[in-house]
C-alpha cells in the first residue's frame, strides 16, 4: 500500500452529534427507511411501485419449482419486460416488473439499514432487514446465480447481456449490501449468498475463462470492499480482471452483443472497444483521460479504479484516476457539486457544457462523486478532494431528498420554472417538486446508504497522521501510534467555521491533521504548544494528547459571490452565492416569480440570518439586489439602461429548495 493511503474510521468508532447531520441521519432511521421498506413492499398509497419484494417472492417461487422438477414459465421474456407494471393488487404473482436493476433497490435498503444497525440498535429495523435478507436468500438459484430479472423472464440468457442487464450491478450492491450487513450483524448469511453468486461468476469469467465485465460500475469497488473487510484474495482478484478487461480489444460489449445479432440474423458490428465510451470501455482503464458517458457509471468506476490504486500501489491506474478527477471536477462539476451535463443518457457532457435548467445531475452521481472524492483522498490527503466531498454531500446529495424525508429528487436542476417543466419536452426530466418514488427508484436508497454512513466519510488514518476531513461534531474512539485517544469533535458549519477539537479520555503522541477547507477566507488556530506544519490543503499538528488537550480552529466564513470559468457560457454575466460549503439559490417563496429579472449587486453586504422551512432552522442570506419590470410593451424594443428597482433577495441553501410547494428556482443570478 503506497505510504500516504489511508483508511477510514470504522463506522462504530464514529457517534455524531451534530445538530444539523444527526438530524438528518435520525430522519433516516426513524422516517426514510421505514418508509422505504414500505415502498420496497408497493405499500406507499399513490408511489410508483417497487416490485422489489414482489419480484423476489416471484423468483423464491421459480426457483422452488425448478427444485422439485417443475420447470417456470416466463410471463415475459427477457427484452420484453413491464416497467410501470399494472396497480400491485392486480399484478401477475409470477411476473417480473420494473427495470432490470430493480433488485439493487432492496440491496442498497439493506445496506442503508445496516449502517443504522452499526450506529443504532433498531429492533424493527433489524427485524424488516432480516426479512429482506430472507426473501434475497429464497430468491438464490441453486447453482448460486440470483438475479430475479433473468430468473423469472428467462435464466437460460443469463451473463449475456452484461452491457445493458445489470446483473453485475445488482451483484455489486448485493456485496456491499452484504459486507455491511455482516459488519453490523456478525451474521455470514448474506456474504454466503454473495460467495455463491461469485463463485458462480467465477465459473464462467476470469482469466482463461469468458472476459466480461460489468455494463453498469459498482461490483469493482465493492469487491475491493469485501476484499478489505475479509483478507479474502479472491474478491480482490475478480475486481482486478473486471478492471482490466474493460476498454480491451475486442471489446467484449461488442463481441456479445455480435452473439445476440447473430441468433436474429443481424449482421456483425465492428468489435473495437471505441464505440463504448457510454459505458466508460473505450480504452482500457490505465489509458483513461477524461470523464464520459453515464455520470453514475463513471463516478463508481472511478471509485473502483481509486481503491485498486491504492490497495495495489498501481501507479498507472493513479495517475488514470487523477485524470479523470480533474477532467469530472475542474471542467464539468456544477457549482453545486453535481455531475452530468446532460439528460441525453444521463452522462457527462462535452467540457464547460455546464446547463442550469436541462440540467441532469442526478442524485446517484452526486454520491458517486462522494464516493470517488473519499477514495481520493485515500490515496493520498489533499484538501480538493475533501472540499468537493464536501461540496457534493452539502448540496446536490442533500438536495435529494425533502426536509421531511418522504419525497426525493432524482435530477437536481439549477434553474426551474415549474410551468416549463410541465409543457417543454427538453425539460420532461426536470421534476419541480419531489416525487414520493421513482419507476427507476437508484436515488432515494443511495441517498439513505450515504447518509446513514457518514461517519465513514468524515475521518481517515495512516501510519503519519490521523486527517479529520469532514467537520461534523461527532466523538471518536481513535488510535494514535497505538494509544487509543477519545476525542470530541465540535462545529456547526451550518452557522459558522469554528472548529473545536478536545481530548475526552486518553494519552497519545502523534499528529493530527485539520482540513483547512478551500472557501475559508484565511484561519487563526490555536494548537498548544505542538508543532504545526501545512501541505496540501492540511494543518499538521504534531505533539503529545492528553485528557482535556483542545485544538480550535477558526475558518473565516464569509459570503462568497461566485463566477463560472468564461467558458462555462450558460454562468456568463451571472454569479451565485456560497457560505462555507453551502451553495444558496432564490426561490419563488421568498422572492416573487420571474426570478431571471432579478439583478444581483455583487458589490453589496450580505446578511446571515435564520429562517424555518417545514420547521427546520437554516441558514439563509439577504442580499441587496435589483429587479427589473414586467412590462406589456413589444416582444423587441430599442435597447436602454435598465432601471432595476431596488430590493432584497432573500437567498436559501440549495438543498432546502422545494419544500414550500410548486415554485421558480435559481441558483445563478443575472448581472
Ligand atoms: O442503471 C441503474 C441506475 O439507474 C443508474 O445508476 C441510474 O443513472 C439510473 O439509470
Ligand atoms: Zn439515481
Amino acid at each position: 500500500m503506497p505510504k500516504l493511503s489511508s483508511v477510514p474510521l470504522p463506522l462504530s468508532a464514529v457517534r455524531i452529534t451534530d445538530a444539523f447531520w444527526e438530524r438528518e441521519s435520525d430522519l433516516i432511521r426513524r422516517v426514510v427507511l421505514p418508509y422505504q421498506w414500505d415502498a420496497l413492499n408497493d405499500r406507499v398509497p399513490g408511489a410508483a411501485p417497487s416490485w422489489w419484494m414482489h419480484n423476489m417472492r416471484a423468483a423464491a417461487r421459480a426457483v422452488a419449482a425448478r427444485k422439485a422438477g417443475k420447470p417456470y414459465v416466463p410471463r415475459h421474456k427477457a427484452d420484453s419486460i413491464v416497467v410501470e407494471g399494472p396497480e400491485p393488487a392486480r399484478a401477475d404473482q409470477d411476473a417480473f416488473y420494473g427495470w432490470v436493476f430493480q433488485d439493487s433497490d432492496g440491496y442498497k435498503w439493506l445496506e442503508a439499514v445496516s449502517y443504522q444497525l452499526i450506529q443504532h440498535p433498531d429492533p424493527e429495523l433489524r427485524r424488516h432487514a432480516q426479512e429482506a435478507v430472507d426473501a434475497i436468500r429464497a430468491a438464490q438459484e441453486e447453482d448460486g446465480y440470483l438475479d430475479t430479472y433473468y430468473t423469472l423472464t428467462g435464466i437460460e440468457r443469463a451473463f449475456t447481456n452484461l452491457k445493458d442487464h445489470h446483473e453485475l450491478y445488482c451483484f455489486g450492491h448485493l456485496t456491499e449490501a452484504a459486507a455491511a450487513w455482516y459488519e453490523a450483524t456478525g451474521q455470514e448469511d448474506l456474504l454466503d449468498v454473495v460467495r455463491r453468486f461469485a463463485a458462480c461468476i467465477s465459473r464462467r469469467f476470469g482469466p482463461g475463462r469468458e472476459r466480461g465485465c460489468p455494463g453498469h460500475e459498482i461490483a469493482e469497488m465493492a469487491l475491493l470492499r469485501l476484499y478489505e473487510a475479509t483478507g479474502e484474495e479472491q474478491w480482490r482478484e475478480l475486481a482486478d480482471f473486471f478492471l482490466d478487461v474493460r476498454g480491451t480489444e475486442p471489446s467484449t460489449f461488442a463481441l456479445e452483443e455480435n452473439r445476440r445479432r447473430k441468433q436474429q440474423g443481424l449482421p456483425e458490428l465492428p468489435v473495437s472497444a471505441e464505440r463504448y465510451a457510454y459505458y466508460q470501455a473505450q480504452v482500457p482503464v490505465r489509458e483513461m483521460t477524461e470523464a464520459v458517458g453515464h455520470a453514475v457509471r463513471q463516478m463508481y468506476l472511478c471509485s473502483g479504479m481509486a481503491d485498486a490504486a491504492r490497495l495495489n500501489g498501481d501507479q498507472a491506474m493513479r495517475e488514470a484516476c487523477l485524470r479523470l478527477w480533474r477532467s469530472a471536477v475542474r471542467e464539468k462539476m456544477y457549482v453545486t457539486g453535481g455531475v452530468g451535463g446532460t439528460h441525453v443518457g444521463e452522462a457527462f457532457s462535452r467540457p464547460y457544457d455546464l446547463p442550469a435548467d436541462t440540467a441532469y445531475s442526478e442524485t446517484c452521481a452526486a454520491v458517486g462523486l462522494v464516493f470517488f472524492a473519499r477514495r481520493m483522498l485515500q490515496l493520498e490527503p489533499v484538501s480538493e478532494y475533501a472540499d468537493v466531498m464536501e461540496l457534493a454531500l452539502y448540496n446536490t446529495v442533500l438536495a435529494g431528498i425533502a426536509l421531511d424525508g418522504k419525497r426525493f429528487f432524482y435530477v437536481n436542476p439549477l434553474e426551474v420554472d415549474p410551468a416549463a417543466c410541465e409543457t417543454d419536452e427538453r425539460l420532461s426530466h426536470v421534476k419541480p417538486e419531489r416525487q414520493k418514488w421513482f419507476s427507476c427508484a437508484c436515488c432515494p436508497p443511495n441517498i439513505a446508504r450515504l447518509l446513514s454512513s457518514l461517519g465513514a466519510y468524515m475521518v481517515t488514518q495512516n501510519a503519519d497522521a490521523l486527517f479529520i476531513h469532514l467537520y461534523i461534531s461527532s466523538e471518536l474512539d481513535v488510535c494514535l501510534n497505538g494509544f487509543p485517544l477519545k476525542l470530541r469533535l465540535e462545529a456547526d458549519l451550518t452557522r459558522d467555521g469554528r472548529v473545536t477539537l478536545t481530548v475526552l479520555s486518553g494519552k497519545a503522541e502523534g499528529t493530527l491533521a485539520f482540513r483547512i477547507p478551500g472557501w475559508a477566507d484565511g484561519f487563526t488556530a490555536d494548537t498548544g504548544d505542538r508543532g504545526t506544519r501545512q501541505e496540501g490543503g492540511y494543518l499538521y499538528v504534531t505533539g503529545s494528547w492528553a485528557e482535556g488537550d483542545r485544538v480550535t480552529l477558526d475558518f473565516s466564513m464569509p459570503v462568497r459571490v461566485l463566477a463560472g470559468h468564461p467558458l462555462i457560457r450558460e454562468t456568463a454575466g451571472q454569479v451565485c452565492y456560497a457560505r462555507g460549503p453551502l451553495v444558496y439559490c432564490a426561490e419563488e417563496a421568498d422572492n416573487g416569480p420571474d426570478l431571471h429579472l432579478l439583478r444581483a449587486c455583487p458589490k453589496a453586504e450580505a446578511a446571515v440570518e435564520r429562517l424555518e422551512i417545514d420547521g427546520v432552522s437554516l441558514p439563509a442570506l439577504r442580499v441587496a439586489a435589483g429587479r427589473l419590470p414586467r412590462d406589456e410593451g413589444p416582444l423587441y424594443r430599442p435597447w436602454k439602461e435598465a432601471e432595476p428597482e431596488d430590493v432584497r433577495l432573500t437567498l436559501i441553501p440549495y438543498f432546502a429548495w422545494a419544500n414550500r410547494g410548486r415554485g421558480e428556482m435559481r441558483v445563478w443570478l443575472r448581472l
